[in-house]
This record gives C-alpha cells, structure tokens and sequence, in this order.
C-alpha cells in the first residue's frame, strides 16, 4: 500500500522508493529467468540491444555495454500474471488512477566493469506526445544497486518543468540525453527486490558499472490505458522494431 505521505512525496519529487516489493524467493525466481534471457536460452534477439552502443572506442572488453531487451512479457506471457507485474501494476494505479495499464517491459544489465552510465534523459523525451502525461516506471533491483554498479539517480521536481532539449547520446545505439550533473541529482540505492518509481518526466540517470557486481534491473512501465491504445494506433510499441521507427522517426526504445 502506498500511504499518502509516500503519494505526495512522489507527487513532489517525481521519484519514490518502495522497500520489500518482492520476497527473496521471487527475487530468486526473476533472477533465474533474467540469466535465461541474458544467455539467450530464452530467445529475446529480436527485442536485444546495447543502450550503451552509443561510446565510440574500441576497448570494450564486453560484447554490449548495456544490455537492454524490451518487452520480455510478450516473450514469455506468464510473467504478466506473476507478482513482480501485479504488485508493480498495483502500485501504479495507487498513484496514479485505476486506468494505468502495463505499456512495456523490459531488462537493462550492466555486466562487471562494463563501466557505461546511462546517459541523463526524460523518459518522455523518447515517447510521441500524448495528451494524458501520466506515466509511471518501476525499477525493479534484483541486485544490490549502488553507486559505483550503477544505481538510479533523479533531479527531484523536474517532472514539474519543462522537457529539457534531448539529442542522441552518441553515433551508434539509440540513447538520447540532455545536460544535467550529478549535483543535481539524488542517488537510490537499493537492495535486492525493492524498487524505485519515476514519472515519464523525471530527469534520471545511472553510473556505469565499474565493479565485479551484477547489476540487473527489471522495469515496468505504466501509463493511462486509453494513451496504449493511442501510441498502438499509431504503431508505436516500444520494441524498437525497424518498421515502427521508420514509420515513427522514434530515436530509440525506452
Ligand atoms: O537502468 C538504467 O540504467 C536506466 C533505466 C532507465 O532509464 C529507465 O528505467 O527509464
């Protein structure tokens, strides 16, 4: 349950910390299915991209800096009724209403000393405009996240300004970011099966990966139902298809 002090406080700052969201056997659980997605047991390749491919030079020691697949609920179906999406879902409407449904999912991993932040971004930067802005993702740890493997940092508030000016974080991958620092910024540490929640808006960022933990991350991501079937209409669905980017122009697939 989301008391009222935790509702405002999100409503304030665009960002809020939920402890205990799952058990230790459901960290367990998640954590098995993350290695089969990321040992392409279970086959996401169409859904797979490097959201690090952005950093130009040749000394990557890892085949991708950032591991991001999109949508692992449409590849295996029954995670939609498992409790890390019931329990995000939950939270979701508790904050933001009733109609908020599942829009995407997806897994970003920094390996050990991958050593790529995600680049400082708004969430909505990377969307078509919608009349109805709510949005709400849950960064789900299945790890300890620290700084220095690259836990999440938000500017508290900036969900309530304006969307800074975004352009692509490098040539290759499709990142986008804007100027910010992390004087700015709050770090959210995390244990292992608690989450934090942003606002489409809120401007957030992480540290590259530069020790020998894992750092795996499962993100829901919620919005107003009628705005889903808005973006399907007109072929947008987060998975970075080349077809629905053509179509689009959208950079990337956040
Ligand atoms: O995991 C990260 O480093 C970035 C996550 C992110 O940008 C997001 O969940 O919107």
């Amino acid at each position: 349950m989301i008391t009222p002090e935790q509702r405002q406080f999100f409503e304030e700052n665009g960002y809020l910390k939920i402890s205990n969201l799952l058990t230790s056997e459901e960290v367990t659980y998640y954590q098995n299915l993350y290695e089969d997605f990321l040992s392409n047991r279970i086959d996401a390749s169409r859904y797979r991209s490097d959201l690090g491919g952005h950093i130009d030079d040749n000394i990557s020691s890892v085949t991708e800096r950032i591991t991001q697949i999109m949508v692992p609920s449409r590849i295996v179906p029954d995670l939609l009724g498992k409790s890390l999406h019931i329990k995000t879902n939950a939270l979701a409407k508790q904050l933001m209403g009733d109609d908020m449904a599942l829009d995407f999912d997806m897994l970003i991993d920094k390996v050990p000393f991958s050593d790529t932040p995600t680049p400082w971004h708004q969430d909505c930067a990377y969307w078509i405009d919608m009349p109805d802005k709510r949005a709400v993702s849950c960064w789900v740890s299945l790890d300890e996240a620290k700084l220095d493997n690259g836990c999440m940092w938000y500017v508290s508030g900036s969900h309530l300004q304006p969307m800074r000016p975004h352009q692509p974080a490098g040539k290759g991958g499709g990142a986008l970011e804007c100027q910010a620092t992390e004087e700015e910024g709050v770090a959210v540490g995390l244990q292992p099966g608690e989450c934090v929640l942003h606002h489409g808006g809120t401007l957030h960022y992480s540290r590259g990966n530069s020790t020998d933990l894992r750092r795996r991350a499962f993100i829901t991501n919620f919005r107003p139902a009628a705005m889903i079937a808005l973006e399907r209409e007109q072929g947008y669905d987060h998975t970075g298809d080349r077809e629905v980017r053509n179509q689009g122009g959208t950079p990337a697939t956040n």
